[in-house]
């Protein structure tokens, strides 16, 4: 009988320190601490709220979750008198999402002018006590300085997910609208407790399809969903619908049938959807239709949009990803060119959607000139949370620092100060609208995002989105002890390499600004020497320019010129080669091999320097992880264990195929202490086939 029971104990304790992940940051296991869960017990053993509504119902929901878990008790709800009071009522900031928490030796105070403003001040409340902080004389007032908060989800109605690495689709279209999966449901709760407030449900390369009647009635269904935790629901539309869905001739903006076709569609909508956010729009842009496919432009096409969406507050969402092909362009400079000549002409429920970089996506890009550019349009900050360029699933990259850089560069608008955050907040030039969202990094995966640490990137965006100026650190730290609940070195180590893992991945990818290596189309590992596909932009040559002389794509004067796109205060810290920061150098300049670094180290022997070096991290991150081994559950520590051993035959891949390639324009040795590498050119190349990414 006593092995019995020994038997069974250790079957509960195995189970309670195996984690899959699902649960992401809202981890509420109990609190080891006896006396702070104590403490933290009194000030929720008893809750009042004075408001009812179906967003009440679900606060107290959480409430009770959190309260459960983490501290073993079940909060009472009273009439008055309470521990915990949840109230509706004026706060001086009118701002609708706005919450205020403060707290007396009896008593904690959550107030809110909306509902919404209540539940973000409870998830506020909670990841105090996740993160083991004090509650006494709590005087915190807080709102998003950002207005919609958002992730867009390249979701097919198929289930497939573009550039998705964690498994298929989370919306389950065929079951929809009869069956609601419990995941929507912890997928808004995830995305309140970080402040999220707007999903764009379908991928921007968008099927007219999703704005049929059939799939309007699914989409309400996940509209019921998300609208208690303060959610509200986008589409991507596809520009051609009145000719794919209406049988129209035409999908030109300026054709009267065409403009109707779209007033209709939008009646539809909000007669089934009252709140539904908007139409997000990818136009123009790598084969998708749109305005200028009828001799139009994007501002006809956006302003057309955007007057039937008008009357019932919906907003148009139109991206700036464009760049035609102009064999003698610059892609860096397409964007501007071609939206810079509009602004101050789109009408004002539009927003302009803008990647953080020029390119796409890069693991460093300098920022897209068109922050600071457009004075009288709301621009938007576009991430990708989903790795595209980043090593996918296999890779650990934590994007805070990212994120973090190109908010806090200088954008010199209105001199020096003129952040991006500045200009995304809408403090800089005054825009009434205001957006930041992420490409999403979820799917069915069990764990949502696949890598388990990809799961911060999420967090990361909310966070951020919340307060642009939040720093990536402060966030690792909040999302580490949430996700983890480990002891405090644990806590520092897993920190540590996560805020060191962005410029690790640069390392032994994109040393030195080169850009746009990647293989090409599927857009994992290196592929260097791709000089042909359909485009030339598409190439990785395009980007590089390695010949004899040097390596880099020449943005200066003497070249494309697209630093002139930028102010002078930023483009002066740009455009000479002997001062620009060595991150950025091969954006900008076309660099001689032997051309000498600040640092001494001509170009080649930084750049192979940063490869090997990139790799040595990389072990250094797999050392780094051994040794939390037993502090945090069997089941992710497996997992990332693993996943960063792909990671290191991945980074010397990459190194190897690199060093290799370039090292045919540079004819320079590899410097000592770094060994040539092994492989030969051939076998190197053929590596995309043995990691079947085509
Ligand atoms: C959704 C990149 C990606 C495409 C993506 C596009 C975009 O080019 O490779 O898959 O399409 O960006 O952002 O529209």
């Amino acid at each position: 009988m006593r092995l019995f029971v020994l038997f069974l104990l250790s079957i509960i304790s195995l189970n309670t320190f195996a984690d899959d992940g699902y649960r992401l940051w809202l981890k509420y296991d109990r609190i080891q601490n006896e006396a702070l869960r104590k403490t933290y017990a009194q000030k929720l053993a008893t809750v009042s709220i004075n408001f009812s509504d179906e967003t009440s119902k679900v606060t107290l929901s959480e409430l009770e979750k959190a309260s459960l878990g983490l501290l073993g008790v079940k909060t009472k709800l009273v009439g008055s008198n309470a521990s915990l009071v949840l109230k509706k009522e004026i706060l001086t900031d009118k701002n609708s999402e706005a919450f205020e928490i403060k707290s007396t030796k009896n008593q904690i105070v959550i107030s809110g002018n909306t509902s919404k403003g209540v539940l973000y001040g409870v998830f506020e409340l909670i990841r105090r006590i996740q993160t083991s902080e004090s509650l006494e004389n709590l005087k915190i007032a807080s709102s998003p300085k950002i207005q919609l908060r958002m992730l867009n989800h390249w979701d097919n109605n198929n289930g497939t997910i573009e550039r998705g690495y964690a498994g298929m689709s989370m919306w389950k279209w065929y079951e929809l609208p009869e069956r609601i999966d419990t995941r929507y449901i912890d997928y808004a709760r995830a995305n309140a407790s970080i402040g999220i407030n707007g999903t764009v449900l379908n991928n921007v390369n968008a099927s007219a399809r999703f704005i049929t009647a059939e799939y309007l009635g699914k989409v309400k269904a996940l509209a019921d969903v998300f609208r208690p935790y303060g959610i509200k629901v986008f589409l991507s539309v596809n520009f051609a619908s009145p000719k794919i869905l209406g049988g129209l001739k035409t999908a030109d903006p300026l054709d009267p049938e065409v403009k109707q076709w779209w007033k209709n569609k939008a009646d539809e909508v909000y007669k089934l959807i009252p709140d539904f956010g908007g139409f997000v729009v990818k136009a123009n842009s790598e084969g998708e239709p749109g305005p200028m496919d009828f001799g139009r432009t994007h501002k006809d096409g956006a302003n057309m949009l955007a007057e039937a969406m008008a009357p019932h507050n919906g907003l148009i969402i139109w991206r700036a990803f464009v760049y035609n092909f102009d064999p003698k362009g610059d892609r860096f400079a397409a964007a501007y060119n071609e939206f810079k000549k509009f602004d101050g002409e789109f009408l004002p429920n539009i927003i302009i959607q803008v990647k953080n970089g020029p390119i796409d996506f890069q693991v460093r890009e300098p920022i897209s000139p068109l922050f600071g550019a457009m004075e009288k349009t709301p621009v938007s900050m576009e991430f990708q949370l989903t790795q595209e360029y980043l090593g996918w699933a296999t890779h650990w990259v934590y994007e805070g620092p990212m994120f973090e850089e190109v908010l806090k560069t200088d954008t010199f608008a209105k001199g020096a100060g003129s952040t991006v955050a500045k200009v995304i907040d809408g403090q800089l030039f005054k825009y009434p609208l205001t957006s930041m969202i992420g490409v999403a990094n979820t799917g069915s995966d069990r764990n949502w995002t696949g890598h388990p640490m990809a799961q911060a990137n999420w967090y990361t965006l909310g966070r951020m989105a919340w307060n642009p100026e939040i720093t990536s650190e402060k966030i690792a730290d909040e999302w580490v002890k949430m996700t983890f609940q480990s002891d405090k070195k644990s806590t520092e180590t897993i920190k540590k390499i996560m805020m060191e893992s962005r410029e690790i991945y640069t390392n032994y990818t994109n040393p030195l600004g080169v850009h746009h290596v990647m293989g090409e189309s599927h857009h994992f590992g290196p592929e260097p020497w791709v000089e042909k596909a359909p485009r030339p932009d598409w190439t990785a040559l395009y980007y590089h320019r390695a010949d004899t002389v040097g390596i880099g794509f020449d943005r200066t004067e003497k070249g494309s010129n697209s630093l002139a796109q930028y102010h002078l205060g930023l483009r002066s810290k740009y455009s000479d080669i002997n001062t620009i920061q060595p991150e950025f150098l091969l954006w900008f300049h076309h660099a001689p091999w032997r051309h000498k670094l600040q640092n001494g180290r001509t170009v080649w022997d930084e750049m192979v320097t940063r490869y090997y070096e990139g790799v040595k991290s990389v072990e250094n991150m797999q050392r780094q992880w051994a040794s939390i081994k037993g502090k945090i559950d069997s089941e992710t520590f497996e997992n990332v264990e693993a996943r960063l051993k792909t990671q290191h035959k991945e980074a010397l891949w990459w190194r190897d195929a690199s060093v290799v390639y370039f090292q045919k324009y540079s004819k320079m040795p590899v410097p000592s202490p770094y060994q040539k590498p092994a492989r030969t050119f051939e076998e190197l190349k053929s590596l995309v086939d043995v990691y079947h990414v085509k």
